[in-house]
């Protein structure tokens, strides 16, 4: 007995010295840093934002209510999905491929799976009511307000999901877009199952920023709420399989691939099945990400003052400029345009920008290939910058280029 309560004594001192991640179980983003956090070993423990912490400490610190955060040993704060990913990166590379070619496609996806899955992910998380309604409202009242008697909870609840089902509408989930969403979504998920079944992550035997990207919304939204579940189960097991070893440590979930498998791909032999996966990026997203670059140069062009340093709206944590629309899948959607889209998009011109001229060309024929070359062309005025755990504009590129 006394052998015991030392050991849980010595693990809870060792708590002390881990690092916190506030999040929340259903929380898209909080899945991505989980995800990351588990694969790379660090011994971290989970705080839902109820706890008194997230508002006396962190909100205080970072300016608003989001997840996820983490509070790093040495009281380092840090907000956003990519950064905390960043602030590790830089220590040592484990999700950054050290090739420039597959570092690219890393970030294409992880732009893609944190952003251009949104629709599926508000479509099935919020349009299946009778099914998963007590289940979301359970999931979200044990990280918003455990304690809460019925009535509160429901009051907290209902205002926390209204927000939600606000945001699906702001992604383009509307009742005319559905079943389109529901067919992209289908496409999508029969070609991940073909990659995965063959290989244990996307770009090979070892996670990338890619998978962390795409978990982002598989876990919580597509793979773990009760009715998308079930749909990942029935017709892609094999991505169920890979939500699953998303979530354990590398080396524990990648027994049912018998032979030794490479690290990761070589650039100049790609597979046909993960290539099958940009060539459905470029038709599901690329347009997407060509309306908020047009938009975002028409928005920054009419701003009359310098918003260098600010996200040039009303409130600084405003997260979209406005709304606009564009075909998708031959149809006119309606959506917000959200800078921190660009903010990811420059990662991937980055990566390609820093590559040797072999590398270059082996990235522009795979863009060219798979229908995604614009990606590297698509360019605003004003870079998005991070200040403050916010979204801000750089300086104008153009008056530089004068
Ligand atoms: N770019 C941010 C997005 C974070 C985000 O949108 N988090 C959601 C939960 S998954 C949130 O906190 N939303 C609260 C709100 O918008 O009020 C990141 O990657 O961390």
């Amino acid at each position: 007995m006394r052998r015991a309560r030392g050991t849980i004594g010595a693990a809870m001192t060792n708590q002390s010295r881990a690092i916190i991640l506030y999040g929340m179980p259903g929380s898209l983003y909080t899945a991505k840093v989980r995800a990351y956090l588990r694969k790379r070993r660090l011994p971290f423990v989970e705080r839902a934002p109820a706890h008194p912490a997230f508002q006396e400490k962190i909100i205080p610190a970072i300016g608003r209510w989001i997840i996820p955060v983490i509070e790093l040993p040495d009281g380092t704060i840090i907000q956003d999905g990519a950064d905390i990913l960043a602030h590790f990166e830089a220590v040592e590379p484990i999700a950054t491929p050290a090739s420039a070619v597959l570092e690219v496609l890393a970030r294409i996806m992880e732009l893609f799976g944190g952003e251009g899955l949104l629709r599926p992910a508000m479509h099935y998380r919020w349009n299946f009511d009778e099914e998963k309604l007590a289940f979301l409202q359970n999931d979200f009242l044990s990280g918003l307000a455990p304690r809460a008697d019925d009535a509160a909870g429901k009051a907290v609840f209902d205002m926390a999901s209204g927000r939600m089902r606000k945001a699906g509408a702001a992604f383009g989930v509307t009742a005319h877009s559905i079943p389109a969403i529901e067919r992209a979504y289908g496409e999508f998920l029969a070609l991940m199952n073909a990659h995965v079944r063959a290989y244990p992550y996307v770009l090979g035997g070892q996670p990338t920023l890619a998978d962390f990207g795409l978990v982002a919304p598989l876990y919580p939204h597509l793979g773990r709420d009760p009715a998308p579940a079930r749909l990942m189960q029935r017709t892609a097991p094999f991505v169920w399989r890979w939500v699953e070893r998303m979530n354990a440590p590398l080396g524990e979930a990648e027994g049912e691939y018998l032979e030794p498998q490479p690290e990761l791909f070589s650039p100049e032999a790609l597979p046909e099945t993960l290539l099958a996966l940009l060539r459905f990026v470029a038709e599901d997203y690329l347009p997407e990400m060509a309306a908020h670059v047009a938009f975002t140069n028409a928005w920054l062009e009419a701003q009359p003052g310098d918003i260098t340093g600010t996200n040039g709206l009303a409130r600084p944590h405003e997260r979209a400029l406005g709304m606009t629309s564009y075909a998708w899948r031959g149809q006119d959607i309606f959506i917000a345009i959200m800078p921190y889209r660009l903010y990811l998009l420059q990662r991937i011109q980055d990566a390609a920008a820093k590559a040797g001229p072999a590398d270059q060309a082996r990235i522009q024929e795979v863009l060219a290939m798979t229908g995604l070359s614009a990606l590297l062309t698509l360019k605003t005025h004003r870079r998005v910058e991070r200040a403050n755990a916010l979204e801000v504009w750089g300086p104008d590129l153009r008056a530089k280029a004068q």
